[in-house]
């Protein structure tokens, strides 16, 4: 009896063991591996924090914090959006930067977008850009330090006829260098202003000079083309307008608006970028808003044309009310008439240009605004931003 309870009890003792065995065999290597990703995530976790708020934040004045900063990309080697913050590059801190220099001046004039006046030599029309910094008003008790063509925010309208030979002499008195793009302008290459691609950039102090001839005809306008995420947000952009040789039925108001975005902070200016921490909160129509926009002044019967042109780097879908209009020209180049939409609200996008008409035939103050509703306010309070009024008299 004595044996056989000995037996019993070293049988499943054996039996146990082999159990225990077996088990380990199927579930040890699960066990390692979850042991080894838990300690990788750790490791990963530890690092990205540090490298993004150290790197980026310098004096810890930039509109950006260290919590919408961390995007993880560096250490998950994850490729970025395009406009995102690299936190591992230090020339993106440059990006985030107040606008500024050695040599900011109040501005002179009070409206932007006006005809440069030209001198004629020998066939050549020649006008002279020079890019500089200066306080300039957006709003009453609103100034921005702009980066400018000729003091103003838009630069001055260069407006020419098709098949003209221009000649334009830039001088760049930023502490940046820069170039300019003839956006949409049918130019030779060596022209179009893609630094270290077509040129080299204009280095402050230094002249350049660009001559091409104006084609096709239609809205078209000119910008930095040098850190374009900055200078160009900054305020480095102007209508360039080239008239058609053939003769059209011109409308009796032609108004060209140019649409962008501003971050104001503390009393500095920072380029509005389409990123957390670094978006508008002030939004302007040939660098005003409202109330400070212009007034369009029609009367009653007149066709009107507006040129809205996106400079910014939003999109602004941009509503008239009361008077349907027709988009007549896209990117400057006509569409044909049985194409033509009629519209009430159009999209403009970052680049784009639409000339549309309309036939002011009801009086009254018609508003134009953008219809993202945000962008009709200052610094979150409305009325404001991307609006103007159609001023329709008898
Ligand atoms: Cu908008």
């Amino acid at each position: 009896m004595a044996l056989m309870t000995t037996q019993i009890i070293e049988y499943t003792s054996i039996s146990f063991y082999l159990e225990v065995i077996s088990f380990m065999k199927v579930f040890l290597p699960l066990i390692l591996i979850s042991i080894v990703l838990i300690l990788s995530a750790c490791s990963t976790q530890q690092l990205t924090p540090i490298t993004a708020s150290e790197s980026m934040m310098g004096s810890g004045s930039n509109p950006v914090n260290s919590e919408n900063m961390d995007m993880g990309l560096a250490s998950s080697g994850a490729t970025p959006t395009p406009g995102s913050m690299m936190p591992t590059n230090p020339e993106a801190a440059h990006m985030m930067e107040p606008i500024g220099g050695s040599n900011v001046q109040p501005a002179t004039e009070t409206s932007g977008g006006q005809p440069l006046p030209f001198r004629e030599e020998n066939g050549v029309k020649i006008f002279e850009l020079t890019t500089k910094t200066v306080q300039w008003s957006i709003l009453d008790g609103v100034n921005v330090t702009a980066y400018t063509y000729n003091g103003t925010v838009p630069g001055p309208m260069i407006r020419v006829n098709e098949g003209d030979r221009v000649r334009i002499i830039v001088k760049n008195e930023l502490d940046d260098p820069t170039t300019i793009h003839w956006h949409g302008v049918e130019v030779p290459n060596s022209m179009d202003g893609v630094p270290d691609v077509t040129q080299t950039p204009i280095q402050p102090g230094e002249t350049f000079t660009y001559e091409f001839i104006a084609k096709p005809s239609g809205t078209f306008m000119y910008h930095s083309h040098f850190e374009g995420d900055v200078q160009v947000t900054a305020g480095l952009y102007a209508p360039f307008i080239i008239d058609p040789i053939e003769p059209v039925a011109q409308p009796d108001v032609d108004v060209t608006l140019m649409i962008s975005e501003w971050l104001v902070r503390d009393g500095r200016t920072y380029a509005a970028m389409p990123m957390s921490g670094m978006e508008p909160n002030f939004f302007t129509i040939n660098g005003k808003a409202f109330p400070a926009t212009e007034t369009i002044n029609v009367k009653k019967g007149e066709r009107v044309r507006i040129r809205l042109i996106g400079i910014g780097q939003f999109i602004h879908p941009m509503h008239l009310h009361g008077l349907p209009f027709k988009i007549v020209a896209t990117d400057g180049h006509p569409v044909p008439e049985v194409a033509q939409l009629t519209k009430d609200t159009v999209s403009v996008a970052p680049g784009e240009r639409y000339d549309i008409e309309f036939v002011a035939s009801e009086p009254g103050q018609w508003m134009l605004h953008c219809h993202i509703l945000h962008h009709t306010t200052n610094d979150n309070v409305e009325p404001g931003g991307l609006m103007l009024v159609v001023n329709v008299t008898e």
